[in-house]
């Protein structure tokens, strides 16, 4: 009888699980990210991610690809034409719609004759690819914003433009999908001011074919969640359900002041995102495709049951599909590069809390002179340096041309850690930790990891040597 029950119930919430797993119905990975784009063998391994993971879609959209953007009127030349038709083929073979994407703003005429040769441009540009089998479009408004942050977009331009061009691919062909586009306010605070909606957004959203998918990227362009109401509100600013764009993996935006990209891998999981339907969401991806697939897969477990999304269960999972006998190392690397911030952008968990409570302590208990309490932390270093060496020395090539640098840098982090906590307990700065110090400085420029947790640690530490000695130079 007990048994009966405990089968009962066990089918009760397996009944209720499948009964709330309702897909996003179009999910999958914008490559829309700066720099270096993806190569066709990268396109194709993330398509056949797509497959294996149960993403629906891929949207072509490298910004720095010249014939996507800068020069989007160009046809493309042949051998780039033949690449894209060998994705589009792959795509097709493995359910996986691939959406082809224009971004023809940053020069765009809406009115007189140039108007009508742009229009014409972009009708040419969409039937080529309809040529090699494309049946799925995106036209892009993204960023385009002055160097003071300012637009000179005309919304209700913008979306006729977009409505003429959908209705003459429908007039001439029945099978392709409604047009997906991003508006250029694209996230909510640039939507609206105060209470009301900017004339740019209310021009757009009132004269769009309400046929056309809209992606949003939530409050801000890269920004720490959506919630339910958050996304009902945008929902109700363009009278449709709209999409989500999203900026997790994507790394593209956290540049050194000499504009050499800082590379901090976002390995963390895809996180607070409603639990809503909604109608697609994509995930924007770092250049480094590999190194992309951790958050990219927690992003497909979100997709295919929103409701029921634990994130950090999804990210044991898939760190332990993807890395194998790899994965309690590289949950340990992991850990420690999941938040990415700037000025403008803030998204992902905290870097290492665990790490960051265990230095608290130490440092807490030198401040009040009492006996270190360092096991933990000790052991969380031992781990970090482990992990380091066996990822460094084990991992595929393919991985490690990806995250070499970070690697290395955590390693550096770790052993300057260990420095760091044998000053604490010995009462005095071991001057080695500054020399290490200055090395993970000069490394900073390729790579950046566990700069609030790991490697705020190294600067707390000489910071507590060196304070009272800067005090006492005061007094004199
Ligand atoms: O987010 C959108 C819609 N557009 C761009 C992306 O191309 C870029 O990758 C991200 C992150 O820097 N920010 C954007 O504004």
């Amino acid at each position: 009888m007990k048994k009966f029950f405990a089968t009962l119930i066990v089918l009760m919430i397996l009944s209720v699980n499948s009964v709330q797993a309702v897909p996003i119905p179009l999910r999958g990975v914008v490559e829309g990210f700066y720099g270096t784009p993806w190569t066709v063998e990268d396109r194709a391994d993330i398509i056949d991610f797509c497959r294996k993971n149960n993403l629906n879609a891929y949207i072509y959209a490298p910004k720095d690809d010249p014939y996507h953007r800068d020069k989007w009127r160009k046809p493309y030349p042949a051998d780039k034409l033949a690449e894209l038709m060998s994705l589009v083929a792959a795509a097709q073979a493995s359910n996986v719609r691939f959406i082809f994407a224009v971004s023809p703003g940053l020069d765009l005429n809406y009115k007189g004759a140039k108007a009508e040769e742009d229009f014409n441009a972009m009708i040419r540009k969409l039937d080529a690819m309809y040529r090699i089998g494309v049946r799925n479009f995106a036209i892009f408004f993204d960023d385009l914003k002055d160097a003071k942050g300012n637009h000179h977009e005309d919304g209700k331009a913008q979306a006729e433009f977009l409505n003429r061009v959908q209705k003459n691919l429908r007039s001439r062909y029945n099978d392709v999908a409604p047009l997906i586009t991003v508006p250029t306010e694209y996230f909510y605070d640039d939507m609206v001011k105060g209470d009301k909606v900017k004339p740019y957004t209310r021009d757009f959203a009132e004269n769009l074919d309400p046929r056309i998918v809209v992606l949003y990227s939530g409050r801000g362009v890269v920004c720490d969640g959506i919630t339910d109401s958050e996304l009902a509100k945008v929902n109700k600013i363009f009278g449709r359900e709209v999409g989500v764009w999203w900026n997790y993996p994507v790394n593209d935006y956290s540049l050194t002041p000499d504009g050499n990209r800082n590379v901090k891998l976002a390995l963390g999981a895809i996180e607070k995102l409603p639990s809503a339907n909604m109608t697609a969401i994509f995930f924007n991806p770092m250049g480094q495709v590999q190194m992309s697939k951790i958050a990219l897969a927690t992003g497909a477990i979100y997709s295919n049951n929103p409701a029921i999304y634990n994130a950090e269960q999804a990210l044991e999972k898939v760190i332990d599909a993807q890395f194998g006998r790899l994965a309690p190392a590289m949950k340990i690397f992991a850990e420690h590069s999941r938040h990415m911030e700037n000025s403008w952008a803030k998204v992902g968990s905290p870097d290492a809390i665990e790490f960051s409570s265990a230095a608290y302590i130490v440092l807490s208990d030198a401040a009040k002179k009492i006996p270190i309490e360092s096991a933990p932390l000790e052991q969380m270093i031992d781990n970090m340096e482990h992990a380091a060496d066996l990822l460094l020395n084990r991992l595929p090539q393919k991985y490690l041309d990806e995250c070499r640098p970070q690697l290395e840098q955590f390693k550096r982090t770790a052993r300057a850690d260990r420095i760091a906590l044998e000053s604490l307990k010995a009462g005095r700065l071991n001057p080695q930790l500054k020399i290490l110090r200055a090395e993970i400085a000069a490394n900073e420029k390729q790579a950046v990891i566990s700069e609030l947790a790991a490697r705020k640690f190294i600067d707390d530490v000489i910071n507590f040597f060196d304070k009272p000695n800067k005090d006492k130079r005061k007094k004199k």
